[in-house]
């Protein structure tokens, strides 16, 4: 089970799917840089979605996909695209995306659910899902409770298809451990945020360049949907409502709007910047080609460092 065989591609990572930022220039990118590159349906219309496709068909011949976020009110509609515009792979974040899969699997469609638990990911399996993302809170957006250490055994130990980590990887050590939890390959999205190819506000890539280890929170988790984001006045703003008892559609109205106001204009302050734990540790802007290299590269060298500790000499004295 090689993530790299199973898609057609040249690094065992995947493009998180992040909405309002994906579109097919920037998949297509991380498709030519041997990721595999998603176009995220969540944030476009039905007509968007399609001018994307056709965009990343123009700029690359190397696999792409597209993420369908089920909480969009797009995502009946994207569910439909996909197919009659001959997508090949669909990752779905956000929701349960078992009334699609039928339709999907008829079309040839490999289906790769993210997945919060164990109980999920186990009726993915059974709903006929190639493989699930496990993904942890670490992550930046729209995030569940179980860290990426705690779930991604646990989800391996309880599904036969492949498991791909996500949430807290951005650095070669991180990408070894993932391999050393059971899964095939990893899932990107903080780290690609720095890509020169992404096209978000130069203010964001810089928000997260400054951005310390625990500069990040998570809104939503008391009222709302759970997303996680750089620390800022929004931020405090929308914790402070919660506390105060706002509803679930002031809270998410609040989130949506706020993010198109960090990617496109670049307003660190009142903007959403969704964010995951990694953010501390990301200080450069690469390009694409060059992130995806040296993660694969500086994995390689983690691996040959960890075997050098003493912890497996077995003649080792107490
Ligand atoms: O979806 C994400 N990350 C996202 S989506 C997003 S856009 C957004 N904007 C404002 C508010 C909310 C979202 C930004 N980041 N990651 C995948 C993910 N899926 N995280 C958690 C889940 C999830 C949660 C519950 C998946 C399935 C699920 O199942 C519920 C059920 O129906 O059983």
């Amino acid at each position: 089970m090689d993530l790299r065989d199973i898609l057609g591609i040249k690094y065992p990572i995947i493009q998180g799917g992040m909405a309002n930022i994906a579109t097919g220039k920037f998949a297509s990118a991380i498709s030519n840089a041997g990721g595999l590159g998603l176009i995220a349906a969540g944030g476009m219309t039905i007509k968007q979605l399609r001018e994307n496709i056709a965009e990343a068909k123009s700029l690359t011949s190397k696999p792409f996909g597209v993420n369908i976020m089920l909480m969009h009110p797009n995502a009946n509609e994207a569910s439909d695209v996909v197919i009659e515009e001959g997508v090949k792979i669909v990752t779905t974040g956000a929701g349960n995306p078992g009334k699609y899969m039928v339709k999907w699997k008829k079309a040839g469609i490999k289906v790769f659910p993210i997945a919060p638990s164990v109980a999920y990911a186990r009726r993915m399996e059974s709903h006929g899902a190639d493989g699930v993302i496990a993904e942890g809170t670490e992550s930046g957006g729209h995030v569940g409770e179980l860290t990426t250490m705690a779930l991604v055994p646990q989800i391996c130990a309880a599904v036969k298809i492949p498991v791909i980590a996500a949430g807290g990887i951005a650095g070669g050590p991180q990408m070894l451990a993932a391999f050393a939890l059971g899964a095939v390959g990893v899932q990107l999205g903080t780290a690609l945020l720095l890509a020169e190819e992404c096209p978000i506000h130069t203010n964001y890539k810089q928000a997260i360049i400054n951005a310390k280890d625990t500069d990040t929170t998570v809104t939503g988790r008391i009222g709302g949907v759970p997303v996680r984001i750089l620390k800022n006045k929004m931020a405090r703003e929308y914790l402070k409502r919660e506390k105060e008892g706002a509803g679930l559609e002031e809270l998410e109205n609040f989130t949506l709007g706020s993010l198109h106001k960090a990617v496109f204009d670049g307003d660190i302050h009142n903007g959403s910047l969704m964010a995951g734990q990694v953010a501390g540790q990301l200080k450069e802007i690469r390009p694409a080609a060059v992130i995806l290299q040296e993660l694969y590269v500086e994995m390689k060298k983690s691996f040959d460092i960890l075997k050098q500790i003493s912890i497996w000499n077995d003649n080792h004295k107490e």
